[in-house]
């Protein structure tokens, strides 16, 4: 390692801080899979987006170059480069290795993110195999490189910077020996991350461009997150023009959208210093008390609401509904470094408080709209009603069903269910294979027909209905609902096994909908999983390969070199291309297969995931099941 040129008390505290990064990035990036990856780019954007919140900075650009080396650039007002009074160096240094360093410091600025990603571009410094820092400030470009976060010179000044330009850019590089396995930058997943942050970040442009594809997009949203409801509801039928509140309370910027449409389903998102707080928090109760108040209210004074009928639950205020909450806070509190939910006891008061002000006189100002939203809780108040009822003959009867196992399923002859697995297949012809191919001693088979899928686009509710689904419920005996019982599981393992295309994408997130909803505990308790059959099968001087990715099967082309002329590629588009024997040895075999183990969380994305699939709009369903589907593969093992 290098060391730096005055290696004193100080720089060791900064190589310990540094190196303490290194040997746990779990502790400050969450890990060093492809999210924590993700998360480098996001905690130096972070500080830009404080430079605009400051409302200095109106441009950030971002670039990923062929190398998969990020440049972050933003006309902000340049990290302060000065001295620092107690550690002697740049302040610039101090930013860049001293952990949580941030914003603290110089300007005094208030800043406001950096509570949740907070670790500082510090710890994206030590994670990289190399960064550079170029920094326009007081008429000069100051610069500074590192490598594995060691400075290799101190600050030097390298020109010139044009009148009045100021503005930081930060090209790092991941270091390839901690974020190992090949992983990389997915295009997708940042450009709906830079799309949020310049909706709840109005009037910043966002610039992201992937020199590897050379794929490019701008973001600059004028209407804040009023453009951001209008962009969820673009394929919707709204039912009113998007309401919007905003107030300062007590030094927090609160801020809200709300747009009813005739969907069933809810589409509400929360931001927290413009991090997507996905598991919500105050901020989202706030609201929530808010709406169901204030339609309430407003149904029993216009009389919309009978004496006789019964408040509307949050439940039926919700239905429908897309809504933004944005909350700016100088301090905010979130339940764990990793989990994004905002704890602050008092948001929830002065969100309530700016959305009950401002949706009353609303709906006083437009009483075609109040109306509108008020009939639309009325048929899901009643909908759910019958609904519930439905529901609980199905609980009841499929209860009684579970005595008698379905005729599909081809059961297997084990009976300590410690050591049996079911298998849950898609379409009878795979449903086939998977039979014959199978240990019966251990291995049980329900094939399903994809027609699930089609029966009821909108309600979950009615596919407790549907054979199929009532055949799963039976076969794995543990009931559903409120009437669940683990003991009753008469597997081990619960895998789900659909093909590698987009319908199979579809079904495996409309299965793990439905246990996410009606059988969380299987998941939590770590019964549920994925299958992974093969993209490719090579055949190579009379031997079989079974790839597994794109890139596996790139490497071994590679790797085959010349003699890859002389190999035939298959790629499979369905489990239904294998025959028995070979769908045993890739996909079912304990010695040779992959199982992706399902956890809550990915669960509660398939959830989120599920209303988009079963909307009406075609477009964004396709692309959304396609990301989607390679999202699945990188599930924890
Ligand atoms: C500390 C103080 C000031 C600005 C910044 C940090 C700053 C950091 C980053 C990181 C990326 N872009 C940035 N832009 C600014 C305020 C300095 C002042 O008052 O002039």
């Amino acid at each position: 390692m290098v060391q730096p040129a005055n290696y004193d008390a100080n720089s060791i505290q900064v190589l310990e801080g540094l190196e303490a990064v290194r040997r746990r990035p779990g502790m400050y990036v969450g890990g060093t899979d492809i999210k924590a990856l993700h998360h480098l780019i996001y905690e130096v954007v972070d500080n830009s987006i404080d430079e605009a919140l400051a409302g200095a900075c109106d441009r950030i650009n971002i670039t990923i170059h062929d190398d998969s080396s990020v440049t972050v650039e933003d006309n902000g007002r340049g990290i302060p480069v000065d001295i620092h009074p107690e550690k002697k160096v740049s302040a610039l240094t101090v930013v860049m290795t001293v952990l949580h360093a941030g914003g603290k410091f110089g300007g005094g600025g208030y800043k406001v993110s950096g509570g949740l990603h907070g670790v500082g571009v510090s710890a994206v410094n030590a994670l990289s195999e190399w960064c550079e820092v170029e920094v326009r400030r007081a008429g000069k470009i100051h610069f500074q490189r590192f490598e594995r976060g060691i400075p290799q010179s101190p600050v030097k000044e390298i020109g010139k910077a044009k009148d009045g330009i100021t503005g930081t850019r930060t090209t790092f590089k991941f270091d390839d020996t901690i974020f190992k396995d090949e992983i990389d930058y997915r295009f997708d997943t940042l450009v709906q991350r830079f799309r949020e942050m310049a909706f709840v970040t109005r009037g910043v442009t966002i610039h992201f461009l992937d020199e590897r594809s050379n794929r490019e997009m701008t973001f600059y949203f004028e209407g804040g997150i009023t453009s951001f409801v209008r962009y969820l509801n673009r394929n919707r039928q709204t039912l009113h023009p998007v309401m919007y509140a905003e107030k300062q309370v007590e030094g927090v910027g609160v801020e809200a959208a709300v747009q009813y449409t005739d969907a069933f389903t809810e589409s509400v998102y929360s931001f927290a210093n413009t991090i997507n707080t996905v598991d919500g928090g105050t901020h989202m109760t706030g609201l929530r008390t808010a709406l169901t108040r204030v339609v309430n209210d407003y149904a029993r004074k216009s009389g919309l609401l009978k004496e006789s009928d019964p408040n509307f639950t949050g439940d039926d205020t919700r239905e429908g509904l897309t809504a933004i909450v944005s909350i700016k806070h100088p301090d905010p509190q979130f339940e764990s470094q990793t989990k994004v939910k905002l704890m602050n006891p008092e948001v929830q008061t002065y969100v309530t408080q700016a959305v009950v002000e401002a949706f009353s006189t609303f709906l006083e100002e437009n009483p075609q709209a109040a109306r509108a939203i008020i009939q639309k809780c009325l048929t899901s108040s009643r909908a759910r009603d019958a609904a519930r009822k439905a529901r609980d003959l199905v609980i009841r009867k499929s209860a009684l069903e579970s005595l008698t196992l379905p005729g599909k399923l081809a059961d297997c002859s084990e009976r300590d269910t410690s050591k049996t697995e079911l298998y849950i297949v898609e379409g009878d012809s795979a449903g086939g294979s998977a039979k014959q191919g199978r240990d019966r001693h251990f291995q049980a088979i329900l094939p399903l027909r994809g027609k699930i899928l089609n029966t009821e686009r909108a309600r979950l509710d009615k596919i407790l209905g549907n054979n199929e689904v009532k055949a799963l419920i039976s076969a794995l005996g543990t009931g559903i609902g409120d009437g669940f019982d683990l003991s009753g599981l008469r597997y081990n393992r619960v895998i789900i096994m659909t093909d590698a295309d987009v319908d199979g994408s579809h079904i495996r997130t409309l299965l793990l909908t439905f246990f996410f909803r009606y059988m969380p505990k299987l998941i939590e308790e770590g019964h549920l999983y994925i299958a992974q059959p093969p993209l490719y099968r090579i055949e190579h001087k009379k031997q079989a390969h079974y790839l597994y990715s794109d890139t596996e099967k790139d490497a071994y082309m590679t790797e085959l070199g010349k003699d890859g002329e002389k190999a035939t590629l298959q790629r499979y588009k369905g489990l239904g291309e294998m025959n028995p024997v070979q769908l045993w040895e890739t996909t079912m075999n304990p010695a040779n297969r992959t199982l992706l183990l399902v956890n809550i969380e990915d669960a509660a994305e398939a959830d989120r995931t599920f209303d988009m699939l079963m909307g009406d709009a075609v477009d964004p369903r396709r692309k959304f099941i396609q990301t989607h589907a390679k999202r699945v593969r990188n599930l924890d093992i």
